[in-house]
């Protein structure tokens, strides 16, 4: 039926693809990293028929072929509010917040991404979204003109605006406009090689710091990194530099386990890519930008509050011991204490369960029986357990991302500053909280299944 409306998951999926496309076109080494994750992904499950069995079950083998997150920095509240509208389009909502600024990265965050369980079932991608945080430039004179080069951008382009403006009047978009949206939002994130600034005032923007050069100098917010999901991470870091491809020193995250928790990921540099930059008397001169890189990642399960708080302090307490240098020299080192200090964190699933750690989704097996409450159903075996996938991203792996795509020498000292309030405002809504979500679909879970049970009790 021509006049239906296409559904925002499925705008999503077409908009994820052609994202892909698009940038394994400008970053080749992208598509080399997505064959390496598949391969890696049909060994790790031709090795583990349990794993491809649970994914199987619980409907999550396709979309991890197809999955993917990407990253973005916007450089004024009313594009970051306009985001939030071209992303809801899509089915990606706002969820968390992300403070870099004590990292020592002039940003804070949000990340975009489907909420439902049948909506990330459909596709999971999601954006990772910055907003630079000019009131960190100390310098008022530069922070004031780098306000006015983004004042006279224009980051969407006119269809796209419309487009977003019809789909929030009519409540959807049908199948054309869908198509046409695709293709002008599209535009927001491609690469621009020719910058908005002097070459002069690049070098003074970099000099405040590489990442506000990034966001100021150019035309658009250019996709960053798009980062597939891997099964086996060690795997693909492992094998990286046989395509070709110089990994980041060490992965971020936990430590390699048995039952993976929330999320791993690894990067390659960024490129130095040819960029040139608008002289005075309008010619173009010749020069230089590194801003794209490439990441994968691990996906585990989504931590409870107490879980979290346990991750958290035992990567403190790693930190303590050890911190990771970026030339990697101590790479080896910082592996063993990650691993030797999260021996404290439970590494069996119903160990985690039992100890209220992670979230599960549970289902019936099928076997007949009785139960009225959800612990007698799993000792009976009427009712098993999968891990809920950590959907969401971690401040500390966020800023070491950064940290590694801006150069070794970028690291720089910032008050800690995070500010959820004026974030929200310029957003113009609140980010959802991950935990309650994470909640809300456990207990759905617990509750199809107890009623279930009480559905063919009450049949016998
Ligand atoms: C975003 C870095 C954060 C992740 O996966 O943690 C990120 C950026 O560099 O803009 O993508
Ligand atoms: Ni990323």
């Amino acid at each position: 039926m021509a006049d239906v409306f296409r559904s925002p998951d499925q705008i999503r999926s077409a908009f994820s693809a052609a994202m892909s496309d698009m940038y394994r076109t400008e970053v080749p080494a992208y598509g080399t990293l997505m064959e390496l994750v598949s391969t890696v992904n049909e060994e790790t499950l031709a090795a583990n028929p349990a794993l491809h069995e649970r994914l199987d079950a619980t409907d999550s083998l396709s979309r991890i072929t197809e999955e993917r997150h990407g990253a973005i920095r916007l450089g004024l509240p009313r594009e970051l509010a306009m985001m939030r509208r071209v992303f809801a389009v899509m089915g990606m909502f706002p969820v968390g917040y992300y403070d870099l600024s004590t990292a020592g990265v002039p940003v804070h965050s949000t990340a975009f991404r489907p909420v439902g369980d049948e909506s990330l079932k459909r596709n999971p991608f999601r954006v990772f979204t910055s907003l630079l945080r000019l009131d960190l430039i100390a310098d008022a004179g530069l922070r004031e003109e780098a306000r006015a080069v983004l004042e006279a951008r224009e980051i969407f382009t006119p269809g796209a605006v419309a487009l977003v403006e019809k789909a929030e009047r009519d409540g959807g978009l049908k199948a054309d406009d869908a198509d046409r949206f695709v293709t002008e939002v599209l535009e927001t994130f491609r690469w621009h090689d020719q910058a908005i600034v002097s070459a002069d005032m690049y070098k003074r923007l970099h000099a405040a710091h590489r990442l506000v050069a990034d966001v100021v100098s150019f035309k658009g917010p250019h996709i960053n990194h798009l980062t597939p999901r891997t099964l086996d991470i060690d795997l693909v870091q492992a094998r990286m530099p046989a395509y070709g491809i110089a990994p980041k020193a060490i992965v971020e995250g936990p430590p390699t386990r048995q039952c993976p928790i929330l999320l791993r990921q690894t990067s390659f540099k960024a490129l130095e890519e040819a960029v040139s930059f608008k002289a005075e008397d309008g010619s173009w001169q010749e020069g230089s930008h590194t801003a794209r890189f490439g990441e994968i990642e691990q996906r585990g399960i989504a931590l409870t509050p107490k879980g979290r708080a346990l991750y958290d302090r035992l990567l403190d307490q790693t930190r303590a011991r050890i911190v990771p240098a970026a030339d990697g020299s101590n790479a080896s080192a910082y592996e063993a204490a990650l691993a030797e200090v999260f021996a404290a964190f439970p590494d069996g699933w119903n160990e985690i369960r039992k100890a209220g750690l992670g979230y599960f989704s549970y289902s019936l097996t099928g076997k007949k029986g009785r139960a009225t409450d959800i612990e007698t159903a799993i000792a009976e075996g009427l009712v098993q357990f999968d891990p809920l996938v950590y959907e969401d991203f971690l401040p500390v792996s966020a800023a070491g991302i950064f940290q590694s795509n801006l150069g070794d020498d970028a690291t720089q000292e910032f008050t800690a500053s995070p500010n959820q309030v004026m974030f929200e405002r310029d957003l113009g809504a609140s980010v959802l909280d991950e935990f309650a979500h994470y909640a809300g679909i456990e207990k759905a879970s617990i509750d199809d299944c107890l009623m279930a049970l009480g559905r063919l009790a009450a049949a016998e």
